[in-house]
């Protein structure tokens, strides 16, 4: 069963546009998560993100069982690292880091998890993750140490997230960075889009309902935000189904 990608697929073929919820699970107070989870719920928001660049051990595993008490929707790991795997939620982006040279990221953690991922049911994607400059150092670069790839070099962020696809990723995302000044630029997300035959992904520094929307526009499948929500969660009101 692939249930969680085959309805980003189904979702595709319909043009319905989906919203993905990043939880940092190192800075969501667990008692604060069913409030949060109440206004997700109340939202257009299609799926739920779990992830961080440096998170607690077990801090996932908690707010992953947490979060499933208050909603139905599905629950995907966005793991910053291998100690972020639980079998309690829906699904994994297995991420590897395409953009860059560094085989922890491109292959290392991956190996590392397969004694985990072999006794579990978590529907496992193949994602290609591209890190692309916004402006400022973000933690994926401070963690992973590898440089974005320049935002002015289309071509060079196009080829990649096809050579992704070539080598069978099932999803391509495109990512500024936590907090990113800016979020990609729709010029990436179009010519991204027209070359690739899998969903894209889009986020890092979208903060506003034109921002997504531009996304959207542009050919983003789905668009993930976090900051915006931490920041400031009356975001959600203007985000209501
Ligand atoms: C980060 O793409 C995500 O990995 C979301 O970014 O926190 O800036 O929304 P923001």
């Amino acid at each position: 069963m692939k249930a969680v990608y085959n309805n980003i697929l189904d979702s595709v073929s319909k043009s319905e546009k989906l919203l993905a919820v990043l939880i940092d699970p190192d800075k969501m107070a667990i008692e604060m998560a069913s409030d949060f989870i109440h206004k997700v719920n109340l939202s257009v928001a299609s799926h739920i993100f779990i992830g961080g660049s440096t998170v607690d051990d077990d801090a996932t595993e908690t707010l992953v069982l947490e979060i499933k008490k208050h909603t139905s929707l599905p629950v995907v790991l966005f793991p910053g690292d291998v100690t972020q795997l639980t079998n309690h939620a829906d699904a994994l982006l297995f991420l590897s880091l395409i953009s860059g040279t560094n085989s922890e990221y491109l292959i290392g953690k991956h190996i590392e998890a397969v004694s985990m991922l072999r006794s579990s049911s978590l529907e496992v994607i193949p994602t290609g993750y591209l890190l692309i400059e916004n402006g400022k150092q973000t933690s994926v670069e401070k963690v992973t140490k590898t440089k974005p790839l320049s935002r002015q070099n289309v071509q060079l962020i196009v080829d990649t997230a096809r050579a992704g696809e070539l080598l069978g990723m099932q999803l391509i995302y495109l990512e500024a960075g936590s907090g990113a000044l800016h979020p990609v630029s729709i010029e990436i997300i179009k010519q991204a889009k027209q070359e690739l035959n899998i969903p894209l992904i889009v986020g890092g520094g979208i903060r506003s309902k034109e921002q997504l929307e531009a996304a959207y526009n542009a050919g983003a499948d789905v668009v993930v935000i976090g900051t915006a929500f931490e920041d400031d969660e009356s975001f959600f009101d203007e985000l209501k189904k």
